[in-house]
């Protein structure tokens, strides 16, 4: 199977790294949705990265359905999503903050870097970025309720929140008061050292 899509891209990065966790190979092809919009096309007409091109050739889309369907192939026991239903809800609602966080970035970038300046609408972006803001001050109070484990482990919603938070330092840098959320930096450092992260660079 292929994964298209540039690990810049928060979505595709989260898939890469959660494959490597559910030890299922994928080859990766670094398929740019701007720069090579045409040979993306022809892998995917829709032109959404990422994209999993299975070895029958039938393209999937969304990182969070190619999780699913990863997991689905790696087996229950190796779950990055907890089983019990009361810590399933909390990862799931982690996630969600996570994905919310990438969203907002991707719309910020996109704003700053493809709208000419001059028809950049001023209250969208407030409206973007205080919906950035409360996501990852949502995670932050989820850290100080209750911390993610440190111990060499990681599951879904700590790929994803780190790979979040990551990204958003790297696009909209002056988005992210370190000094707000503490808790995410510290977590986010861990994970970025774990070996599934250290050869995932953002490229
Ligand atoms: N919900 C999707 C979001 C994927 C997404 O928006 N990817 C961006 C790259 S970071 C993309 O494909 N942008 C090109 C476009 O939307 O035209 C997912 O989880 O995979």
């Amino acid at each position: 199977m292929k994964l298209i899509g540039m690990l810049d891209s928060p979505y595709v990065r989260r898939v890469a790294i959660s494959a490597k966790r559910l030890g299922i190979a994928l080859e990766h092809e670094s398929v740019s949705v701007f720069r090579h919009f045409e040979h993306f096309q022809e892998i995917n007409p829709v032109v959404k990265a990422p994209t999993l091109v299975l070895d029958d050739g039938e393209v999937l889309m969304d990182s969070t359905l190619i999780i699913d369907y990863l997991e689905a192939l790696a087996g229950s026991d190796r779950s990055l999503i907890p089983n019990d239903i009361a810590q399933r809800l909390r990862s799931l609602r982690l996630i969600g903050l996570a994905l919310a966080a990438c969203e907002k970035s991707v719309q910020l970038y996109y704003e700053r870097n493809l709208r000419p300046a001059e028809i950049q609408f001023e209250p969208w972006v407030e409206r973007v970025e205080g919906q950035l803001a409360a996501a990852y001050a949502a995670l932050e109070r989820e850290l100080e309720k209750q911390p993610l484990k440190t111990d060499g482990s990681i599951e879904q919603d700590g790929i994803t929140l780190a790979v979040a938070w990551s990204f958003t330092n790297l696009v909209v840098p002056d988005q992210v008061d370190v000094a707000r959320f503490p808790r995410i930096t510290a977590y986010t450092a861990y994970a970025e050292g774990l070996q599934e992260f250290v050869s995932t660079p953002m490229e």
